[in-house]
């Protein structure tokens, strides 16, 4: 089969359709493609995945990784026709067993080519790069059946990787038009909206692959505040960018909760005023578990009155927060007033602050102007805020300074949600894609049979995805 009766096969399946679509991206498009009906007709899967492999010829590679999930079955008749092992890169991550993220049996240092059907940005490429490299595989090539010629093949050999296309979208249309398939009108109408849209800088590029970035320990140097600067510390020598969220429903459970968790954390999260049993020694109980296990306490109090009153909620009452724990976090919506009155307070005591830039919960007000209030606020006060509670830092215009921690709530293995809002993202698009350090983890472990054995595997899929980010 040559590229010409590819096209024309491509085309009767449908799986290349003309019209006008309304992309994932939000623009229309006059040509959609739709690879995933391949898998209906063997001969024709066969076909594509020999034609593939011998435009490879002169490009080394010892084993296959196909993009999940439309290339999967390319890269596994690719492989099997060839006898090239493949290895699997898990979209999500196992809750149980191993959490691996590539999955398969290789050695580092071997090169693994990519294999994808499509390729528009390269940003799918690019998620499964990400992980190959960070177990320490080489990842130098990419081949795609089609290109659809809007800047994928750029934005790739910026990272380092060449990509090899079967056919170009352009190509495709002008075979069509030769065969009488579709008009000529169609075809200035693809030409017209690919001038248009040459180079789709989708901005999960620069979240899917964060530019070159800082380790833990170098942006614990440039921490302004000594509590900032001992996150950072912990989190290098535990492996851990994990915080339980302690939402049990005693201070004895919660006591209990921290020793078992202790060792795969680098801070305790915690709402005192959900404590039936509260008393005054919590605090000193606590402190003795953190100490430990090497681990920091959060108290979650989302203080949120203006400056004099904050002073008095995070010194005095019942809780004597301000005795306890080490961090703290209060919205912004009083003005700076109020990370003055908690400074006040806090700073003489080595405390930390974290400012709430953003939230998990849907419909929440907390994004926009507000979140870049949240970070000039926290530039302004950079001896005493350590850095924010955010959802998706890779997307602020204007990043926040590396010094500044970004910790996110909203994290379970799965996407989802509860049925009162939250939103969960899993770990590694939280630290990889989207550029948070710390992940939040209540539910997901609180309520699993084995919370220490279910905190050592967030643990580790966490750590797994700051490896793959650091990835120069
Ligand atoms: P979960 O069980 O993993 O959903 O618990 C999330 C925790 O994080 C819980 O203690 C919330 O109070 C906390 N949280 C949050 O979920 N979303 C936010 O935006 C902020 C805090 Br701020």
């Amino acid at each position: 089969m040559d590229i010409e009766s590819l096209v024309l096969q491509l085309h009767s399946i449908e799986a290349v359709k003309f019209g006008n679509f309304k992309l994932k991206s939000g623009i229309s498009s006059p040509i959609y493609i739709d690879l995933r009906l391949i898998i209906s007709f063997p001969s024709l899967l066969r076909e594509i995945s020999s034609l593939l492999f011998k435009s490879l010829s002169s490009v080394p590679f010892d084993l296959v990784c196909g993009v999940p999930y439309t290339a999967l079955p390319i890269a596994t008749t690719l492989s099997i026709a060839n006898e090239i092992p493949m290895l699997m890169r898990r979209k999500e991550i196992k809750e149980y067993g191993t959490a691996k993220s590539i999955e398969g049996v290789f050695i580092s240092g071997q090169i693994c080519l990519i294999v994808e059907d499509l390729v528009t940005s390269g940003a799918s490429v690019l998620e499964t790069a990400g992980p190959l490299r960070a177990a320490g595989l080489q990842v130098t090539d990419a081949v795609v059946l089609i290109d659809r010629e809007q800047g994928g093949r750029e934005n790739l050999a910026e990272k380092g990787i060449q990509l090899h296309s079967m056919v170009k979208l352009t190509e495709m249309v002008e075979i069509l038009v030769r065969k009488g398939k579709i008009s000529e009108e169609t075809e200035k109408e693809v030409r017209v909206f690919l001038e248009n849209n040459s180079r789709v800088r989708v901005p999960a590029i620069s979240a899917v692959v964060p530019p070159a970035r800082f380790s833990y320990g170098e942006r614990g140097g440039m921490a302004r505040n000594p509590m900032g600067k001992r996150v950072f510390e912990v989190m290098e020598a535990k492996e851990s960018n994990l915080c339980v969220a302690a939402d049990v429903s005693t201070a004895k459970e919660l006591l209990s909760l921290a020793d078992k968790v202790g060792p795969e954390i680098c801070l305790l999260k915690t709402h005192v005023d959900i404590l039936p049993d509260f008393t005054p020694d919590f605090g000193s109980q606590l402190r003795e578990i953190a100490d430990k296990h090497n681990f920091l306490i959060f108290e979650d109090r989302k203080f949120a009155d203006i400056g004099n009153t904050v002073t008095m909620q995070y010194e005095g009452g019942i809780f004597r927060i301000l005795d306890w724990a080490d961090i703290v976090n209060a919205h912004i919506i009083s003005g700076p007033g109020i990370v003055e009155g908690l400074k006040l307070k806090g700073l003489p005591r080595g405390r930390g602050l974290l400012l709430l830039a953003e939230m998990s919960s849907s419909g929440n007000l907390a994004k926009g102007d507000y979140t870049s209030a949240a970070v000039k606020i926290a530039e302004d006060h950079p001896n005493f805020v350590i850095g924010f509670i955010s959802v998706n830092p890779a997307s602020w215009q204007g990043r926040a300074n590396p010094s500044f921690i970004q910790a996110t709530p909203g994290v379970q293995m799965v996407n989802g949600g509860d049925a009162l809002g939250q939103q969960y993202n899993t770990p590694y698009s939280v630290i990889h894609d989207r550029g948070s350090d710390i992940i939040i983890v209540g539910r997901g472990i609180i309520k699993a049979t084995d919370p220490a054995e279910a905190a050592r595997q967030y643990r580790l899929q966490g750590w797994e995805a700051y490896k793959a980010r650091c990835i120069k």
